[in-house]
């Protein structure tokens, strides 16, 4: 597939000529790959491979070295495939045949999960050859993937709790986020998102002391509290102190990544010292959407219950998104499966779950076939890479999921999506529109 062709410009000049990787370091201090591709007119992508913590059974395979060294989480090998195998095979293909370059990486690769070449060093080649395509267009990524009518900003999901596997308290549900949902302009969005933050910033200081806003792997503060409730409270009163409405102007998303807390043994899952059955987790979630303005629900039951989530999503379907994450991986198989029972009315959607760039849009476009809601998502683990803000537009995803408004690699995405409205010629944002709910 070409995606554009120009007979003035010789296609030589969209030929790979270098494909060349490196380790650098993520938000975690640990090693992840780094891949820059170089087209034969010098249009040059670089792209780095995220990594994610409450990763999903059936995610795509980092190759990690294992051993001594970074805690066996070297990434030689992977730099190592993407120099010699890789290289080899795409040296030659015309940058702008994605497809064509994906299938190949695959196919040499030979596995399901992609577990011989590594997920992570697929994933940045994958997403490196669109940007290369890209910067030898001389066009913006966004433009490159979606084409004039890319115009619309996502709404963001703004982790500013974190709890779960990202923080070191006792908060069982991962993220509890804040949506702006009331603006008609991203960075107004982004503005209400960030006074909110520091709003939560003082309550927390007041009410927990000083270390209670040391910030969790998401940006998000990760005070010593125990319960949901408290969280969400927190959440909506830091609202109501930077002078907005809850629900009208900003809603509250949750990711409860609860294969995290589920124990398959007893089939149950384990809240706040208490053993819940689904049918309890349900209620619970019925609860809380009854007693707060949440507009979003991720991944609330455990990864293989396709049937639960089926249930939830006609319980509470018609008022929230219920988001699959853990449940799908972002694979097309398992999201046909999920589409089939009913099992949710949204996806997260993380390019390094798949690994590739062809079937990270196939899944969207599946999902948007059938009204189903896309999230574009960061992973706890990220860099300075701003590739998801360009997808998240290119795409026409609607919403993202990038964290809170701190730490240099969450921020980074918010800044590229600034640069973006200004760049767009009538930039569209969504706000409330994304979500099925009206306060
Ligand atoms: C999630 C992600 C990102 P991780 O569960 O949605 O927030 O976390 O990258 O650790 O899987
Ligand atoms: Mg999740």
């Amino acid at each position: 597939m070409t995606y554009y062709s120009f007979t003035a410009v010789p296609d030589e000049i969209f030929k790979i000529k270098t494909v060349r990787a490196r380790m650098v370091l993520d938000s975690r201090g640990n090693p992840t790959v780094q891949v820059m591709v170089i087209t034969e007119a010098g249009g040059v992508g670089i792209a780095n491979a995220p990594s994610g913590a409450s990763t999903g059974k059936h995610e795509a395979v980092e190759l990690r070295d294992g051993g001594k060294e970074w805690h066996g989480k070297g990434v030689s090998k992977a730099v190592e495939n993407v120099n010699t195998v890789i290289a080899e095979a795409l040296k030659g293909m015309d940058v702008r045949n994605q497809r064509e370059i994906d299938m190949k990486m695959i196919e040499i690769d030979g596995t399901p999960n992609k577990s011989r070449l590594g997920g992570n060093a697929i994933v940045a080649t994958s997403l490196a050859v669109a940007k290369a395509a890209a910067a030898t267009l001389e066009i913006p990524l966004y433009l490159y993937l979606g084409g004039k009518y890319a115009d619309t900003l996502p709404v963001p999901m703004l982790n500013i709790i974190n709890g779960g596997a990202h923080a070191g308290n006792k908060l069982d549900f991962q993220e509890f986020m804040i949506v702006p949902v009331g603006f008609k302009k991203f960075r107004d969005a982004i503005r209400a998102a960030v006074e909110t933050y520091h709003e939560l910033k003082k309550l927390l200081k007041q009410k927990y002391g000083p270390s209670a806003v040391n910030v969790g792997d998401e940006g998000g503060y990760a005070p010593p509290m125990e319960t949901i409730r408290e969280a969400l409270d927190a959440l909506v009163e830091a609202i109501k102190a930077a002078g907005y409405e809850p629900g009208k102007d900003i809603a509250l998303a949750i990711d409860a990544a609860s294969s995290q807390f589920y124990d398959e043994k007893r089939d149950v899952y384990l809240v706040e010292g208490k053993a819940y059955k689904r049918d309890d987790m349900i209620r619970l979630y019925k609860e809380l959407v009854e007693e707060y303005p949440i507009v979003s629900i991720e991944d609330p039951l455990y990864e293989e219950d396709f049937e639960g989530f089926a249930e939830i999503t006609k319980a509470l379907g018609n008022k929230v998104l219920i988001v699959g994450d853990d449940i799908y991986t972002t694979n097309p198989e398992r999201f046909r499966k999920g589409i089939e029972t009913g099992s949710s009315n949204a996806i997260l959607v993380k390019v390094n779950q798949i690994g590739t760039l062809t079937e990270t849009l196939e899944v969207i476009k599946m999902a948007h076939r059938k009204g189903l809601r896309t999230i574009i998502s960061h992973r706890s683990g990220e860099t300075e890479d701003t590739t998801i803000a360009d997808i998240a537009v290119g795409f026409n995803a609607g919403l993202i999921k990038t964290g809170a408004p701190a730490r240099g690699e969450r921020t980074a995405k918010y800044n590229r999506l600034l640069e973006i409205e200004l760049e767009l010629e009538s930039p569209y944002y969504p706000g409330i529109e994304m979500f099925l709910r009206r306060f």
